[in-house]
């Protein structure tokens, strides 16, 4: 028998991420990293390095599905995150994008009206079709209680690059534009609002079942910014989706937003929020957790740490949050330099602590 805590209307599918996004009480808690597909797997190196560039990987829907189901096929977690990335609208709206070695990512910046003006919609879904693709194979491969996770970023976030062509510690040229609520920048926030609505329902089309939206850059927002430019876009995005799609629960992860993430939960409409690893347990327990799923957060460097240091963390995440409606996840993606062992630790930990409190409550 499941117990609630917030009002379900399904009943449990034997999914554990599934299952506690829709309120239901599973016998384990569910466990996915950010970024888990990436650099720290050998095998994705090898994969990487056989497809050319981390693009054409991304748009080889028999790779990224191979690489999708990497990190499933090595460990014992609970859901996959399909293999694609934020920067894939701007680039199917028709912004030139690359990704240089050791660089990150390259956009041709778009920094007034013309660069807006040559941006279209007319072929976002035909240019993404791979990772439509992608989450088809991987559907019809994952086991039967692994969850299958899509994405977007948040339009604030996925802005910062457009304007600024690259990844910059403080996404200052969309902030200056931010501030100036230029016309232009305005116009691409909505555009990037209606076609990831579009882009999300056409994941769920393909096989998600579950949707995150990340919010990477939304601590750099001043407070009276944030409504405007993180919180506004993803709740209109929240609405489009759930119109066509009500069932499928939704992640927000604005990174960073502090004691923010309370307002971000009550107006956005998300069923979940991702947290980083500076927010307070006892504060997210009660300001987060009463009102939905909580999914983190511990430090990805304390992941790549490891040792004694790792296992205190993980297990002040344990005791630190309800079991009921917590998704254990890190605070951000996981460092390419994380050995291997140390996941392994953190998802044995994690599976432990389940098996102890069960059979705490079976001799009760
Ligand atoms: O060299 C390589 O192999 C590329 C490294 C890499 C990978 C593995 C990039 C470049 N993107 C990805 C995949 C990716 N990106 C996933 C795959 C699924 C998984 O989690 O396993 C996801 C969800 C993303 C999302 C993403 N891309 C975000 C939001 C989450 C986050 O980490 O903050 C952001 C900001 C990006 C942009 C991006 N793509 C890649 C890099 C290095 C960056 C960051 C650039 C910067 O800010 O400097």
């Amino acid at each position: 028998m499941s117990v609630e805590i917030y009002p379900s209307t399904s009943s449990p599918c034997g999914k554990p991420l599934l299952d506690v996004l829709r309120g239901h009480t599973t016998k384990r808690r569910p466990i996915w990293m950010m970024r888990q597909a990436g650099r720290y797997l050998p095998e994705y190196r090898k994969v990487r390095a056989d497809a050319g560039s981390f693009l054409d990987l991304c748009a080889s829907p028999g790779l990224a599905s191979d690489v999708t189901l990497q990190p499933i096929s090595r460990f014992e977690l609970d859901a996959a995150i399909i293999f694609a990335d934020i920067l894939l609208l701007p680039k199917a709206l028709g912004q030139r994008l690359e990704f240089q070695e050791g660089e990150g990512p390259v956009l041709e910046p778009i920094t007034g009206l013309d660069g807006v003006n040559r941006l279209s919609d007319q072929h976002v879904l035909s240019d993404l079709s791979p990772v439509f693709e992608a989450l088809g194979l991987v559907s019809g491969k994952l086991p039967d209680d692994v969850t299958l996770i899509g994405f977007c970023g948040a339009p604030w976030t996925v802005a910062t690059y457009m304007v600024a062509g690259r990844g910059t510690p403080d996404q200052r040229p969309a902030r200056e534009a931010a501030y100036k609520a230029e016309p232009w920048f305005t116009a691409m926030i909505d555009l990037l609002v209606r076609t990831s609505i579009d882009y999300l329902c056409a994941q769920v089309r393909a096989g998600a079942e579950v949707l995150q939206i990340f919010d990477t850059w939304a601590g750099v927002l001043s407070d009276e910014q944030y409504g405007r430019w993180s919180v506004a876009p993803v709740a209109e995005i929240v609405r489009g989706v759930k119109d066509k799609h009500p069932e499928v629960p939704i992640i927000g992860f604005p990174r960073g937003s502090g004691q923010r993430y309370a307002r971000y939960v009550a107006e956005t409409g998300v069923d979940a929020i991702g947290i980083d690893w500076s927010v307070p347990l006892d504060w997210a327990r009660e300001q987060l957790q009463s009102r939905v799923t909580v999914q983190g957060n511990l430090d990805p460097v304390l992941l790549a740490t490891g040792g004694d240091a790792l296992d205190l963390g993980v297990q002040h995440i344990l005791d630190g949050l309800d079991r009921r409606g917590h998704i254990f996840n890190l605070g951000h993606g996981i460092l390419p330099d994380t050995p291997i062992a140390h996941v392994e630790r953190l998802i044995s930990k994690v599976r432990a602590w389940d098996d102890e409190h069960d059979a705490v409550s079976k001799s009760d």
